[in-house]
């Protein structure tokens, strides 16, 4: 199989999805940490722009946004499967509320507990920079920032749903773990990953021995690699993964023509390059970079808008 590079830093739930995923597939893989917050120079000669974590490198082609990045490991290692046939609208329901519960554990952990032990751990300058930078993030999209409010009136119910669905069975959708349990496994380790606001979970017995199982399958095989030697990798590709699914172009742009696409909810800054191909999955562009050279950018189609550049 070609390399699989991860753009990633350690703090980030929705890496933590895909780390788990390589770990339940029992992929080896590179590891590029990325900063936390812009500029992120050595990450956007590959993207074009897209600037959220994680990122999956593969020589030249870039895959953005984790509901991708998960369809892609699962096509290159399809054992075993985090989309089973009699369960894929299943996955779909939970994919479809993963971003309420990671939404709802973000004020959760910044409640002033979780607060405190993020000031220990980041500082005050950082903190503040982190603070300004995910106000940006939050600028120009649909989704707004999520505040406590929403915290409050969606965390503990869906943490109380999910306890007891895992109390009937070992993983959310049966005996064997599904894109379902990894949706929803990254908003509870970063609940669980923080002193001050973990014990919160304490009283949710069997999601907590659901983590445990999840945890326990680890994170594949890592080897670290450093953003210039995955730009060079780039460069030095030849191959283009192949498209996945068939044309379907969007409304308005047609292939070969010069695009822009950004995400629709945050996070969406645009990047703009000549489309390739899009299907009900994926739009692709291409786009040249002085140090990366000629890459192929991948982004899902929901979620995600084209307009003519
Ligand atoms: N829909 C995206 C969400 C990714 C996301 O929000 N990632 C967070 C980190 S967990 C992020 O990028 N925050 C801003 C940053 O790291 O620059 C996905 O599934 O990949």
């Amino acid at each position: 199989m070609s390399e699989l590079v991860l753009h990633h830093y350690p703090l980030s739930p929705y890496s933590e999805k895909i780390r788990a995923i390589f770990g339940y597939k029992g992929l080896a893989w590179k590891s590029v940490e990325t900063p936390i917050l812009m500029p992120k120079p050595d990450l956007l000669p590959l993207t074009g722009g897209y600037r959220k974590a994680p990122v999956l490198q593969i020589g030249r082609d870039i895959y953005c946004d984790t509901a991708l990045i998960a369809r892609v490991i699962d096509r290159l290692q399809p054992a075993p499967p985090l989309l089973p046939n009699a369960l894929k609208a299943s996955c779909a329901a939970f994919a479809a509320i993963e971003q309420t519960l990671f939404f709802a554990a973000v004020p959760t952990v910044f409640q002033p507990a979780g607060l405190k032990v993020l000031l220990e751990r980041m500082g005050p300058e950082l903190m503040e920079r982190f603070s300004k930078d995910r106000a940006a993030l939050f600028t120009g999209g649909a989704a707004s920032r999520p505040g406590p409010e929403f915290g409050k009136t969606h965390f503990l119910p869906l943490i109380n749903s999910l306890d007891q669905q895992l109390a009937a069975m070992p993983f959310l959708l049966g005996d064997a773990p599904t894109l379902a349990d990894f949706c929803m496994f990254h908003p509870v380790w970063f609940i669980r990953s923080n002193a001050g606001v973990a014990p919160q979970l304490d009283a949710f017995k069997s999601l907590m021995a659901w983590f445990e199982r999840i945890r326990a399958l680890g994170h594949g095989s890592a080897s670290v690699w450093t953003a210039a030697e995955a730009i060079a990798h780039a460069r030095a590709t030849p191959e283009v993964q192949p498209p996945d699914g068939p044309l379907l172009e969007p409304e308005g742009v047609r292939v070969g023509s010069s695009v822009t696409v950004a995400a629709t909810d945050y996070g969406v800054d645009a990047v703009v390059g000549r489309l390739i191909h899009a299907s009900v999955f994926e739009i692709v562009i291409k786009r040249t970079d002085e140090r990366a050279g000629e890459v192929i950018v991948h982004f899902p189609r929901a979620g995600f808008r084209v307009t003519p550049a």
